[in-house]
């Protein structure tokens, strides 16, 4: 098929991915209904992908990746910049001509016998000054159908770059699925990603984690905005108005719960709704006001697909009702239909697990789904999606909230006293393994504004530039908070009830940033006084429960604080100085 474009940039970097690849054909996608429908066909016919039950689930269409490719690999995740520096401690580094060089025969001849789709994408809406494009070679189907529903793709993402040089230049090839020679490689200065065999999600989706957070973050230091592993959510008032709240939490905290809740019946009543702008990620620039205002660069949601159900996410599951890609999940040959784990307590006995084999829900002993299975649904099914979504200037930010998964030691809810201090709260945040996990229980895992897998660059230069976008922002900055939505009583058990619940919480925040509630200074950040967390229709919760949630426990702090004295120490002069004197200071005021 013909080239899409006239840019030279663009067709000179995809006939240098052709003579390498050697593939048999060039498929240009553009995007069009009638050549994504052909191309399911032919992965239907190929049984790459199955199609599901047409009058249950629309659209729909269910695949499995290989026993070893489930998940992405932190281990064998690259930033190549030409200095080991600038990658810094927490990312895995080589020289970037050194890597070319050993990964070119990976991809020589790679698509022999196969056809190449490039794919043309735009992370954000089409028409935003803020979105980017990028393009993607790939011998998937599979890759393309996902990306199909995770950005905006074909002839319109090629009218939005125009002639501009300014694209990302994604090269994925299957090639034989070789853990051993799997690798996902990011080279920021060059605006470049190689991704090599593998097939699965985030490691092959190359507009998500590889570009809309990896890359983008370097640019966003370099341009002077941010990309960031953050949920974005609206919670309109009952007098109509909507303040917009960002969110990071590490992977397995209940992100995209918390970007589609249901408000508990006592806010609902009064008129409170939420809408969702994103489940994942947010880039966010500051607007002619001088606020700061944050787009969502993707167009679906990508979910975990274990433990969703109508009720702990009802708007998730609605969303994958139809045009869904599900991965690695529990294929019903009853009635071509999908199950997973903790979706309901009827599993289906004539069915295909994960694996590919024959799986009885009644008798098994074994998981159906793959624990990190997936939907890939497209965001306009969510029946609480944004209208703001496509709004090409973005939505307005009143507060950023971080948080983790901690037994102990983080309360429910607090506020830093001003940025430069929620820059060393979101620089604190961990997650502690849980029960559920493999592993020894409570291990700390430092995940700094849940970046650690993420962040294209040193996470010393990240601090600062955060700091620096406080400067500019000023007083017209988002105010900072942290959540902790997994305290656990002496038996384990969590003590908070959680999901739509958690908008009580968020309710205090946005007191908090309207000026309307009360708080305590502690030597951690301002605390709520438990009578301002809303109990009302809990019947577990009493106002000592709230205490209890509230409480913080100077000792286990200090310890917290051993912990990110060996975070910073890696980082040498790298480490801003501020983030030094906020952690003397945190401790100052926790030994007094
Ligand atoms: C994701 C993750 O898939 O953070 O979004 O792991
Ligand atoms: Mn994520």
């Amino acid at each position: 098929m013909a080239e899409l474009t006239t840019n030279k940039q663009v067709l000179d970097w995809v006939e240098e991915v052709r003579a390498l690849c050697k593939p048999d054909k060039v498929v240009w996608i553009d995007g069009s209904d009638e050549q994504l429908e052909a191309l399911k066909q032919e992965a239907f016919a190929s049984g790459e992908m199955t199609e599901l039950n047409q009058e249950k689930l629309p659209g729909c269409m269910w695949h499995h990746t290989a026993k070893n490719d489930v998940a992405r690999v932190e281990n064998r995740t690259f930033i190549c910049t030409g200095k080991k520096e600038d990658a810094g401690p927490t990312n895995n580094w080589m020289d970037p001509e050194e890597m070319k060089q050993k990964l070119r025969p990976l991809y020589d001849g790679a698509m022999a016998g196969r056809t190449m789709y490039v794919i043309p994408y735009c992370m954000g809406p089409i028409g935003s000054p803020f979105s980017k494009v990028g393009l993607e070679t790939t011998d998937s189907i599979y890759v393309v159908l996902n990306m199909d529903i995770m950005a905006r793709i074909g002839v319109k993402a090629l009218e939005q770059l125009g002639d501009s040089n300014d694209f990302v230049r994604g090269m994925h090839a299957k090639a034989n699925i070789d853990e051993e020679n799997r690798y996902i490689v990011q080279f920021p200065e060059d605006n470049a990603i190689w991704s090599v065999n593998s097939g699965y999600g985030g490691n092959v989706l190359l507009g998500k984690k590889c570009f809309a957070l990896r890359i983008a973050s370097y640019q966003g230091w370099k341009e002077g905005w941010m990309a960031e592993h953050m949920l974005i959510l609206g919670i309109e008032s009952p007098d109509g108005q909507i303040d917009y709240v960002t969110g990071a939490f590490p992977s397995a905290c209940g992100k995209t719960n918390l970007a589609m809740l249901i408000p508990p019946e006592i806010y609902k009543k009064q008129g409170y709704k939420v809408w969702t702008v994103g489940d994942d990620i947010a880039w966010m620039h500051i607007g002619p006001d001088g606020r700061l205002y944050a787009i969502n660069p993707e167009a679906g949601f990508f979910g975990v697909a274990p433990g969703t159900n109508a009720k702990s996410n009802f708007n998730a599951l609605e969303s994958t009702r139809k045009k869904t890609i599900f991965t690695n999940v529990v294929l019903n040959k009853d009635d071509m239909t999908v199950w997973w784990e903790g979706l309901d307590k009827n599993p289906p006995e004539n069915a295909i697990d994960w694996l590919g084999q024959p799986w009885n829900g009644k008798t098994s002993t074994e998981k159906g789904a793959h624990p990190n299975s997936r939907f890939t649904a497209p965001a306009a099914n969510c029946p609480c999606i944004s209208s703001e979504f496509e709004n090409p200037a973005g939505v307005p930010i009143t507060a950023m909230i971080f948080g983790g998964r901690r037994a102990k030691t983080a309360p429910l809810v607090y506020q830093s006293f001003d940025w430069k201090h929620g820059v060393f709260v979101g620089s604190i945040m961990a997650s502690e393994t849980t029960a559920a996990a493999a592993g020894a229980v409570g291990v700390v895992r430092r995940d700094p504004m849940a970046m650690l897998p993420f962040c294209g660059y040193n996470m010393g230069d990240y601090w600062q530039h955060w700091l620096n976008m406080g400067e500019k922002l000023g007083d017209k900055a988002p105010k900072i908070f942290n959540v902790n939505w997994f305290r656990t009583d002496d038996e384990g058990h969590f003590i908070w009830p959680g999901f739509g619940d958690n908008m009580r919480a968020l309710m205090w925040i946005l007191g908090r940033c309207k000026g309307t509630m009360e708080a305590d200074e502690t030597p951690i950040g301002y605390l709520p006084r438990a009578e301002d967390i809303n109990i009302e229709g809990l019947s577990d919760v009493t106002i000592d429960t709230v205490r209890g949630l509230l409480s913080v426990d100077k000792d286990l702090w200090m310890e917290d604080a051993a912990g990110v004295e060996e975070l910073y120490a890696k980082f040498g002069d790298r480490l801003p100085a501020e983030m030094r004197s906020q952690l003397d200071a945190q401790k100052a005021r926790l030994s007094k």
